[in-house]
């Protein structure tokens, strides 16, 4: 039997009207408020609001075979409708992409970062797979054309044996090493509501020398996904300057509440992506 599992996305709830990605760095998190439209970069939080259309958003994420099921690859789906339940079809390219896909488990111990493809009236599809069945949060990042940059994001079920459930805390040292390459994070402050620099130093694990030949990953030097324990709190943060190259890589963000969260930092060397997890405690 066929079923069709459809996870509507509360606009109210889940919706994040981010900033508008005009200039590189901070991107405001989740449940922020309403910010500029796309291309805006005078940083006026009071700036013209998204067309009315474009407000209340919503996204249905679905497996159009059934339920998902744990190591299986399956189709995922996200249609985007408007307030009037219509399909919205334009949207902005935001680092190469038309929209990012972020899945996490429940503990943030897996994390993976897609990019579906626009299939036509207001849907993106991907097939994917989950290493483990449990919940998942998932979350669409894109920007509507005419609209403001959002996050719309749903948790959604695998059947199938779960992993056991390890507790999110803080790492003691922020070293990581990771496919050869030692990063060390280092955080200019770690309180909430302040602006905060993370600088990831990227260096040869054997050698410890600097990598100083990163490449673009998705049109910069990498990207960082931010998220708090519970995965309510979501930050996607861009470079300081996107055409760094390494050994540093800095981000400009801000924490938007005290709490425990785990960071992804991502970046290319030699034609590999790679993925760097850290997790902080914010006081
Ligand atoms: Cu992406």
């Amino acid at each position: 039997m066929k079923k069709k599992i459809i996870l509507v996305a509360a606009a109210a709830i889940a919706l994040s009207v981010l900033a508008a990605c005009g200039k590189a760095g901070e991107e405001k998190p989740a449940g922020g408020n309403n910010h500029a439209g796309h291309g805006e970069s005078s940083g006026q939080e009071n700036a013209e609001k998204p067309a009315g259309q474009l407000e209340n958003l919503q996204a249905s994420f679905a497996f159009p075979a059934g339920a998902a099921k744990a190591n299986e690859e399956t189709e995922l789906t996200i249609q985007v409708t408007d307030k009037d339940g219509k399909p919205v079809n334009k949207y902005e390219v935001n680092h190469e992409k038309l929209l990012h896909l972020i899945i996490v488990n429940h503990d943030l111990s897996f994390f993976n970062h897609i990019h579906p493809e626009f299939k036509g009236d207001g849907t993106f599809t991907v097939n994917t797979s989950f290493p483990a069945g449990g919940e998942y949060k998932v979350f669409a990042d894109f920007i509507p054309t005419g609209g403001a940059k959002i996050t719309l994001s749903e948790w959604v079920k695998v059947e199938g044996k779960e992993a056991k459930h390890s507790a999110i805390a803080a790492d003691a040292k922020l070293v990581k090493e990771v496919d050869g390459k030692e990063i060390e994070l280092a955080m200019s402050a770690i309180k909430p509501k302040e602006d905060v620099t993370l600088t990831f130093n990227i260096r040869d694990a054997k050698t410890k020398k600097g990598i100083d030949n990163l490449q673009p990953y998705l049109g910069a030097v990498g990207h960082v996904v931010i998220l708090s324990e519970d995965a309510n709190q979501y930050l996607h943060v861009h470079p300081i300057d996107e055409k760094a190259t390494g050994p540093d890589a800095k981000f400009a963000t801000s924490f938007p509440q005290s709490g425990t969260f785990k960071i992804w930092g991502q970046f290319q060397h030699n034609g590999e992506v790679f993925t760097v997890p850290f997790v902080v405690d914010v006081k």
